[in-house]
C-alpha cells in the first residue's frame, strides 16, 4: 500500500513518517551521527547497545534510501543515519530529523575527505573545529561568458578578452580573436557582462559547535593518538569534481586554480568534502536547537594525488565512530520545554 501524505509545506504520513527519511517521533535519539555510506552506518552500529535490554538495535529503510539505526552508546540513546552525499541530502537529514525529535539535538558528521594541505595527510581524522565554508560552482559565469561570445563588441569595449577574467584565469583563449568595432552592431557600454565575475563563490565561515568540536577532538586523539588528529575549517563544495578543483578535458570548469586561491586564502582549510557546511549552516539558523560540527577521514591527499588503499578505510571509520559517540553521548542537551512539548502534541 502506498503512503498518503498530507501537507505539502512539511509532508508526513498518516503515521507521522517524514517524507524522505520515513521516520516518525519515538524512533530517533536527540544525538545523532550522520554518516555517508549504509556499509558505514551498519559498521558503526557494531558499537551500538540495543535502546533496551534483550531488543534488537532499531532500524529503518526509506523509500529513499536513508537508514536509520538507534541504539545506546555508553547507556546514552544515539542514532545513526546514512547521510549519502551532498548538501541537499544533509538537508533532509537534519530537518527531517529535527522535526521528529523534541528538545535540543546533537549531530556530528562521520564522513570521508580530501586532504587540501600539511600537516593533514592521509588516513588522519580531521576535526572541523574551525567551521566551515562552502564553494560553490557558479553557473551564471558561463552564462555571462557566453552572452559576451556573442557581443564582440562587449570585449572591444574594454580592451579585448583578457580583462573580462577569462583568460586571465587561465582558460585557453577562444580563437575568435578581439572582433571589429562595428559600429552597426548593439554596442555596450561599460565593462563586459563578466566584469567581476568569477566562476566559483566561496562563502564566509561558518562556525562549529565550539564544545561539541572540542569533546571530539579528545575523543579522537584518545582513539587514534594526537598526531593523527587535525583541527581545522573544512570547504564543503557543490560537486566531488569542479568545485573541489579536480581538472579534466571533458568540461570548462575553470577551476586550475581553485585549490591554491582556497589555501591560500584560508591557511587553516584542511579538507574538502561536501556536507559539512550546510549542517553547520542549518544548525546556525536552528535558533539554538541543534549543536553540530564534523569529523572526517582524509582519504585523498589533494597535493601529492595519492588515494587511500580502501582496506584501510574501515578501522578508521570505526575509530571515527567511537570518538564521534563518545562526543555525541557527553554532550549536554537542553530538554524540550513545556512550551515546545505542547507544540509538538
Ligand atoms: N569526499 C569528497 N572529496 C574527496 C574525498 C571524499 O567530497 O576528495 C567525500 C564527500 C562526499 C563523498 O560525501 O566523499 C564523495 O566521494
Amino acid at each position: 500500500l502506498k503512503p498518503i501524505y498530507r501537507d505539502a509545506n512539511f509532508p508526513t504520513d498518516a503515521q507521522g513518517r517524514t517524507y524522505h527519511l520515513g521516520t516518525r517521533e519515538g524512533e530517533v535519539a536527540p544525538r545523532i551521527l550522520s554518516v555517508g555510506t549504509v556499509t558505514r552506518a551498519q559498521l558503526v552500529a557494531t558499537l551500538l547497545q540495543p535502546p533496551a535490554p534483550g531488543r534488537q538495535l532499531f532500524q529503518r529503510v526509506s523509500s529513499r534510501g536513508f537508514h536509520t539505526i538507534t541504539g545506546r552508546f555508553e547507556g546514552v540513546p544515539v542514532s545513526i543515519v546514512s547521510t549519502h552525499m551532498g548538501m541537499p541530502n544533509m538537508d533532509f537529514v537534519v530537518r527531517e530529523n529535527r522535526a521528529v525529535v523534541r528538545g535540543q539535538m546533537a549531530i556530528v558528521r562521520l564522513g570521508t575527505c580530501g586532504a587540501v594541505q600539511h600537516p593533514a595527510k592521509l588516513g588522519d581524522l580531521l576535526v572541523a573545529s574551525h567551521g566551515s565554508i562552502a564553494v560553490r560552482r557558479d553557473a551564471d559565469y558561463w552564462s555571462l561568458l557566453e552572452r559576451d561570445e556573442h557581443q564582440p563588441s562587449a570585449r572591444t569595449a574594454n580592451g579585448g578578452g583578457s580583462s573580462n577574467g577569462h583568460t586571465a584565469n587561465g582558460h585557453a583563449a577562444n580563437g575568435h580573436g578581439p572582433a571589429p568595432a562595428a559600429p552597426d552592431v548593439c554596442f555596450v557600454e561599460g565593462p563586459s557582462a563578466l566584469a567581476g565575475r568569477r566562476p566559483y563563490s566561496v562563502s564566509l565561515p561558518v562556525r562549529s559547535d565550539p564544545y561539541l568540536a572540542s569533546i571530539l577532538v579528545e575523543a579522537a586523539a584518545a582513539v587514534v593518538g594526537p598526531g593523527r588528529v587535525v583541527q581545522g575549517l573544512t570547504a564543503s563544495a557543490d560537486s566531488f569534481y569542479s568545485s573541489q578543483g579536480r581538472t579534466g578535458p571533458e568540461f570548462d570548469d575553470a577551476n586550475e586554480g581553485l585549490l591554491g586561491a582556497l589555501t591560500k586564502a584560508h591557511p587553516d582549510l584542511m579538507s574538502l568534502e561536501m556536507e559539512t557546511f550546510h549542517l553547520m549552516d542549518l544548525a546556525r539558523c536552528s535558533k539554538g536547537s541543534i549543536r553540530a560540527t564534523g569529523i572526517c577521514v582524509a582519504l585523498a591527499e589533494r597535493y601529492s594525488n595519492e588515494f587511500m588503499e580502501y582496506s584501510k578505510l574501515p578501522a578508521l571509520e570505526l575509530a571515527g565512530g567511537t570518538a564521534a559517540l563518545r562526543a555525541l553521548a557527553g554532550v549536554p542537551l537542553r530538554e524540550a520545554t513545556g512550551e515546545e512539548l505542547a507544540a509538538a502534541a
